[in-house]
Formats: C-alpha cells, sequence, structure tokens
C-alpha cells in the first residue's frame, strides 16, 4: 500500500476511561499496522483468497467483501486475478475507512471493476455473487444478527459459489481458551505492544468483538443453508473457514 501508514498507538498512554472501540479516522490511520500486528494469520489468509477464487470463481463473477475496511479483500484479489476475472464490491460502514480505501485501490489497481460502498451489510440488498469474503466482521455484529446475515449471504450466492469466514474464535473448554488467550497476548507483546495496550485494548473491544467456538460458526453455516464448510486456516484463536452452496442448489429468485 502507498499510503502513509502509522504506528498503532491508540491504547500506548493510560487513559481515564477506556472508550468503546470504534472505526474512525484515528483507527484508519494506523489500521494496516494494528491489523498485522494483532491479527495472527492475517496475510496467509488475504493470501490464499486469490488461490480460493481461481478454484471456485467463474470468469468474471461478482464477489463481495463485506467490512472491507482498507480494501485488503479487493487488493488481495487484484494481484492475482487478471482485470476480466471478476468484479468486486466491498462495503464498509465506516466512512473513514471507505474514504482511504477508495483512494488506495484507484491507485494500486485503476483498471480492475472494484468499486467500495459505504452501508451495514446487515441491511445490503445483496446481488447474485459467486465468492463472499467476510474477513473479521462478522464478530462485530451482535450475536443475535449473525445468522440472519449468513442466510441473506446464502441466498445471495450463486449455486457452487463460496463464502469465505474468517474470525477471531474462542475455545470450548475454559482451560483450552484461556491458554489461546495467554498465547495471544504473548504474540501482540512480541510484536511490540506493552501490557498497558494489550489490556485498554481488550476493555475498548468487550462486548464489541464477541468471538464464537468453531462449532458454532459451522453449526450456523448449516442452519443458513451451505451444504459443506471446513475451517481451512487456525492460529491460535483466529480461524477461517470456507462455505459451499450446492452446485445443484436453487438460486433464491
Ligand atoms: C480486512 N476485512 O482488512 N456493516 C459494514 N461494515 C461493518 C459493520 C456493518 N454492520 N460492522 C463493522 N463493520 C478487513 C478487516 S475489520 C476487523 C475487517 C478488525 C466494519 C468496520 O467498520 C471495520 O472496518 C470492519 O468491519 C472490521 O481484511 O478491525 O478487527
Amino acid at each position: 500500500m502507498s499510503d502513509a501508514s502509522y504506528r498503532d498507538a491508540i491504547f500506548s498512554t493510560p487513559l481515564d476511561k477506556v472508550a468503546r472501540f470504534s472505526f474512525d479516522e484515528q483507527v484508519v490511520a494506523c489500521f494496516p499496522d494494528m491489523i498485522r500486528r494483532s491479527v495472527p494469520g492475517y496475510g496467509q489468509i488475504l493470501a490464499m483468497l486469490g488461490l480460493i477464487a481461481r478454484r471456485h470463481l467463474r470468469h468474471g463473477a461478482h464477489v463481495y467483501d463485506l467490512g472491507c475496511s482498507l480494501g485488503a479483500g479487493g487488493l488481495a484479489l487484484a494481484g492475482h486475478l487478471p482485470r476480466d476475472a471478476f468484479r468486486l464490491t466491498g462495503v464498509d460502514l465506516s466512512p473513514a475507512m471507505v474514504k482511504r480505501a477508495r483512494e488506495t485501490l484507484a491507485e494500486e489497481y485503476p483498471d480492475h471493476d472494484i468499486e467500495i460502498i459505504e452501508g451495514d451489510i446487515r441491511t445490503l440488498d445483496y446481488r447474485a455473487s459467486g465468492m463472499i469474503v467476510l474477513n473479521f466482521t462478522l464478530q462485530f455484529l451482535d450475536p443475535g444478527e449473525r445468522e440472519a446475515l449468513l442466510v441473506r449471504l446464502y441466498e445471495a450466492l450463486e449455486p457452487g459459489g463460496v463464502l469465505v469466514l474468517s474470525e477471531k474464535i474462542k475455545a470450548g473448554d475454559e482451560q483450552d481458551n484461556a491458554w489461546l488467550v495467554e498465547r495471544y497476548h504473548d504474540f501482540k507483546r512480541a510484536n511490540g505492544y506493552s501490557d498497558l495496550e494489550i489490556s485498554q485494548k481488550r476493555n475498548a473491544l468487550e462486548n464489541v468483538l464477541v468471538p464464537d467456538r468453531l462449532d458454532d460458526h459451522h453449526r450456523r453455516l448449516a442452519a443458513a443453508g451451505f451444504s459443506r464448510s471446513l475451517t481451512w486456516f487456525q492460529y491460535m484463536n483466529f480461524a477461517s473457514m470456507v462455505a459451499f452452496k450446492d452446485p445443484d442448489a436453487e438460486m433464491t429468485p
């Protein structure tokens, strides 16, 4: 990315009252640094998107990147696939993210058919698509709203289409979960975050980012209609799944 990306220091000094985390201008400015140092496997997951698309995407099909932030999904696909292989719509609720994503994509891939829209993925009017990417976004929705979104995405997918769903997860067993969370904090420390930053960020994300268990994800994907889903990547308490819409499924009108 050619834009100036700043080091994430949002939680580096003691804050009287840690506000709920929000995707504002301050976060946008340091987002690439923040996500790289905070999400284990982020780069590997992005790098696989193009390979998954090569296998599953019909030539010229439409793709959604939901909760696209700075457009990483579009950048990853455009880096792997020729201009006419796909059309992509990135959607994000944060105006600051949308503005920056538009600028970056226009600069990096001006000839690809990629648009970034400001919108709420819960209420969007979805068009038929061959692939939908939901990378680290479902976790920010109210848990009670997650299944309804997956049903809508299932309906929007063409038969044979795929959903890539990446999330922070929690383990079912309390002790296992504690071990994973502790190692995740070690990972963040190793990436230069202080104990103060780790604990203040944790407080800011309390009730904002609510992780599910992997088995709950797969159960929900099945309930939404997906004929098959599997976890293709896991790095501590972060995972990516792929869910398939049966090629013989009826297209919802
Ligand atoms: C990446 N996928 O770099 N509608 C639209 N966008 C939303 C909504 C909503 N209801 N709720 C949250 N968002 C990206 C990373 S970040 C993950 C995704 C993280 C947006 C929110 O504005 C933010 O940009 C994004 O979802 C989550 O691959 O920061 O941990």
